[in-house]
């Protein structure tokens, strides 16, 4: 939601000059705050020191995986350690914090307010009417969940979110138990997230995941780096992107914005990066229109079938398209009908940029792996952009060999590892087949809602019950009022969480807090100590056990949490024991390998240090599509265009955030402090619609009914959505384009905005008009 104090005027926030590298002592001094202030040096020093240590935790702050031999004693990441300081904080919302602040004065304050106030330690609920959160037993609440969950009409009344933090363990019960209650309703994260990849991924190689290791990226001759800000979301990306270039490898950058952890990288364990040198990372950097990765690519392909032709034999891995693929033809006549002039237009990228990187591209091995993230998948067009990479792949022969490959890098730590064991809201028959013959159930056919479907059902259809397992559904979705109406429709909304978060603040008619312990803390069952597992960007599967104590008495495991809501709604049966099963988590991790090919032997192998690998077939230049080849595809050329004055705005993360959670209120490699309702806007079009800088703002985005991508002409007759007072901060960045961050800006995100196929809300192309705040 707005916070309500939205009109009261903020103080302007601090302009600085943009850095240009990442990491360095300024990322180990800041990480330092950040666990001092909050987990105390005892508390704050265990937690780093256990961080992605092969016996440790996992990292909750990204999916990036950790080296697979040796580690040194701190994998250091600055925006790790945030996370885990704001986990193993010290403080705690206790049952007096909640008797003393009402929801009004709790939705009356900022996110960043909500993360300071500490772990949330007791089952708590607000009935219809009341002003102030009460304890409540968990006996009682799992009572309350399961009568409501009975009470509803169909099963499908019932909607089950996931976050991508997760453990397997958690994720396959919850699954189980959707399914055996009677719904495919689990939308997840992934829905907002990477679900155009996966998409795309499908129907390109038919495996949804990245088909590269680490150690493929330290041998590649050309990264490109697409849509995506490691520096601040995937730190300990920049360590391997410094191997690699140490190896000899060219680095792509390709993003609107100059990202200062693109340009460089001063390794903080290395006394030349404490020194403040840093490796230069990206050799070309090429500041794309926001949208205009589809024609540049394509641009690409142009310029390679152009050489091809110039020179025949030199270029296009022949063996490769024979062997492998199918429809060459069909995307060769795309490329080659398209206009140069146009290409450039769409992209914003000159005709010598484009050749000077195709040049790069042809050197070497041809051995080309290209990483992306966000910046391709939130657009209307995301799945044709992914699938027109996974073209130039195999116009190299670039996939399934060494040095080469696909890497979507993905968000939250376990979101892959989700999706594996069954968080999806349309699995294969294969794997509903053997969860019936596994555990004597029915799982539901019919496809269940992701999360978009879901707000429009919840819109539309009063009394359903929204249950969360982590995440902040609120913040993290589109049209921030539009969901929020959603959710007050429901007769229960619950969340299970470790952190206070805007989600608890607008609820059905009841609502219930559900606290869990974190990725950090032990997790005693039956009294043995038991760990997670999850599975990293790079589909390997690995141990995570907590070593803090436990934030409060009362939390419980999410594991455990799932198995006594079950037992409360549906009860043992003859297979299905969910509290035996929760007793020890090598009974999960046994009934996960039964029904999901690649897991076994689960306990062996997870066991050893670093975990083990999921088969992906792509490696083996094996396609599990329909036609048991690679596709070609061949979009049309289409880009997302708005009104003449309008921008693009697309919405983005600060240093100082973890999604919905704001860890600070500045953007360090951006320049910016203390301020997060701001605007990046080209200084051009900044003077000729006389906006000053750093001066107030109002934007309105526009949704047009008819709008299939593109802008209608009439404004007239357009949605529209408002912010106020917003600072306009001038940046290098194209011109016709605009950056505010994520969640601040969801307000304005249409929630008819979606990409094609994967319904992802196009949080990356957003028309908007701004004019100075009166
Ligand atoms: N510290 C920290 N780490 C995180 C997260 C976090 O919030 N904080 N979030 C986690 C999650 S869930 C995810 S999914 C990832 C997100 O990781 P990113 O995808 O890096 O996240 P965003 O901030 O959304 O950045 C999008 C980038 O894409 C660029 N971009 C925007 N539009 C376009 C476009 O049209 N074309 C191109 N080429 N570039 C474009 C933006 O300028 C920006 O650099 O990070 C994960 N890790
Ligand atoms: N406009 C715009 N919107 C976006 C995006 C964007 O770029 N722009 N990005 C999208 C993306 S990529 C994503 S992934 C989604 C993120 O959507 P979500 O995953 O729903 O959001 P998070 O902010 O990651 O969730 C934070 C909450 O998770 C809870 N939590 C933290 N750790 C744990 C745990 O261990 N267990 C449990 N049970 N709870 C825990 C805390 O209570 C915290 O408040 O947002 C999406 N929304
Ligand atoms: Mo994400």
């Amino acid at each position: 939601m707005p916070n309500p104090d939205k009109n009261l005027q903020k103080p302007a926030p601090k302009i600085g000059k943009p850095k240009n590298y990442a990491g360095g002592n300024p990322a180990v001094a800041s990480a330092m705050r950040h666990v001092l202030k909050s987990a105390g040096p005892v508390r704050g020093t265990k937690a780093l020191l256990e961080l992605n240590q092969i016996d440790g935790f996992d990292c909750p702050s990204c999916a990036w995986p950790d080296p697979d031999d040796e580690r040194s004693h701190a994998e250091f990441c600055e925006n790790g350690a945030k996370a885990i300081a704001s986990e193993a904080t010290t403080r705690r919302i206790e049952r007096s914090f909640f008797r003393k602040h009402s929801i009004e004065e709790l939705a009356s304050q900022s996110d960043y307010w909500h993360d300071q106030q500490g772990r949330l330690t007791e089952p708590m609920i607000l009935r219809q009417g009341d002003t102030h959160y009460h304890p409540i037993s968990w006996d009682e609440a799992f009572a309350l969940i399961s009568s409501e969950l009975h009470n509803l009409p169909t099963p499908d009344d019932a909607i089950f979110y996931t976050s991508g933090r997760t453990s397997n363990e958690a994720a396959f019960l919850y699954q189980l138990f959707a399914r055996h209650f009677g719904t495919n309703n689990l939308p997840d994260c992934s829905n907002m997230c990477h679900e155009s990849s996966g998409t795309a991924m499908k129907q390109s190689v038919g495996v949804g995941k990245g088909t590269v290791s680490l150690d493929d990226i330290h041998q590649a001759d050309t990264i490109l780096c697409i849509g995506q800000n490691p520096g601040t979301n995937h730190p300990r990306m920049l360590s391997t992107l410094e191997t690699a270039v140490q190896n000899g490898a060219r680095i792509i950058a390709i993003n609107p914005l100059k990202e200062a952890g693109l340009i460089g990288f001063a390794h903080p364990q290395k006394i030349s990066g404490m020194l403040g040198q840093s490796t230069p990372l990206a050799s070309q950097y090429l500041q794309v229109k926001v949208n205009g990765d589809l024609a540049l690519l394509r641009a690409l392909g142009k310029a390679l079938f152009e050489r091809e032709a110039a020179t025949p034999g030199s270029v296009i891995d022949h063996d490769f398209i024979q062997q492998h693929t199918q429809g060459i033809e069909a995307y060769q006549q795309r490329c080659e009908e398209a206009n140069w002039d146009e290409l450039c237009t769409l992209s914003g990228i000159d005709k010598d940029s484009i050749n000077t990187l195709a040049d790069t591209l042809l050197r070497g091995e041809r051995k080309l792996i290209t990483c992306w993230a966000m910046g391709l998948t939130q657009h209307r067009n995301a799945v044709a952009t992914i699938r027109e990479i996974a073209n130039l792949h195999f116009l190299l022969g670039a996939l399934g060999r060494t040095g080469a490959g696909l890497c979507p890098v993905r968000g939250h730590s376990n979101v892959q590892g989700d999706r594996t064991v069954g968080i999806y809201e349309k699995m294969p028959e294969s794997f509903l087949k053997r969860l019936d013959a596994t555990f004597g159930i029915n799982a539901p056919r019919k496809h269940g809602l992701d999360t978009v479907d879901a707000i429009h059902a919840m819109h539309r259809d009063a009394g359903k019950v929204f249950f969360a397992l982590g995440g902040n559904f609120l913040q993290a979705s589109p049209d921030t009022s539009f969901t929020a109406q959603a959710l007050r429709n429901c007769s229960l909304t619950c969340h299970v969480s470790t952190k206070l978060n805007r989600s608890h603040l607008v609820g059905g008619t009841t609502a219930l807090i559900l606290p869990c312990l974190g990725r950090s803390e032990r997790d005693i069952q039956h009294g043995e100590e038991q760990f997670v597992s999850c599975e990293n960007s790079m589909g390997i599967v690995h141990q995570s056990k907590g070593t803090l104590n436990p934030a409060s008495r009362d939390l419980l495991s999410e594991p455990e949490i799932i198995a006594r809501l079950a037992e409360a709604t549906l009860g043992d049966t003859e297979r299905i024991r969910w509290r035996w099963l929760t007793q020890d988590y090598d009974r999960i991790r046994l009934l996960i390998e039964q029904c999901i090919p690649g897991f076994a032997p689960y306990n062996r192998r997870v066991r050893k240090p670093g975990g083990f690998y999921l088969p992906n077939p792509v490696k083996q230049r094996v396609w599990k599509t329909a036609s048991g080849k690679a596709e070609f595809s061949s979009s049309p050329l289409e880009q997302f265009e708005v009104a003449p004055g309008n921008l693009i705005l697309q919405t983005l993360r600060s240093h100082d955030q973890y999604n919905t959670t704001i860890y600070g209120l500045n953007d360090r490699y951006r320049g910016i402090g203390m301020g997060r309702e701001i605007i990046f806007l080209n200084p051009d079009d900044m003077q000729s619609k006389g906006i000053k800088p750093i001066s107030r703002v109002d934007i309105t985005s526009y949704w047009y009914d008819n709008q299939d991508g593109a802008s209608a002409p009439n404004q007239a007759t357009a949605e529209t959505r408002q912010l106020s007072g917003f600072y306009a901060i001038p940046y290098d960045m194209p011109r016709g384009t605009a950056a505010a961050y994520f969640p601040e800006a969801n307000e304005l995100v249409p929630v008819h905005a979606t990409a094609r196929e994967s319904n992802t809300p196009t949080s990356k192309s957003i028309e908007i008009s701004i004019t100075p705040t009166p």
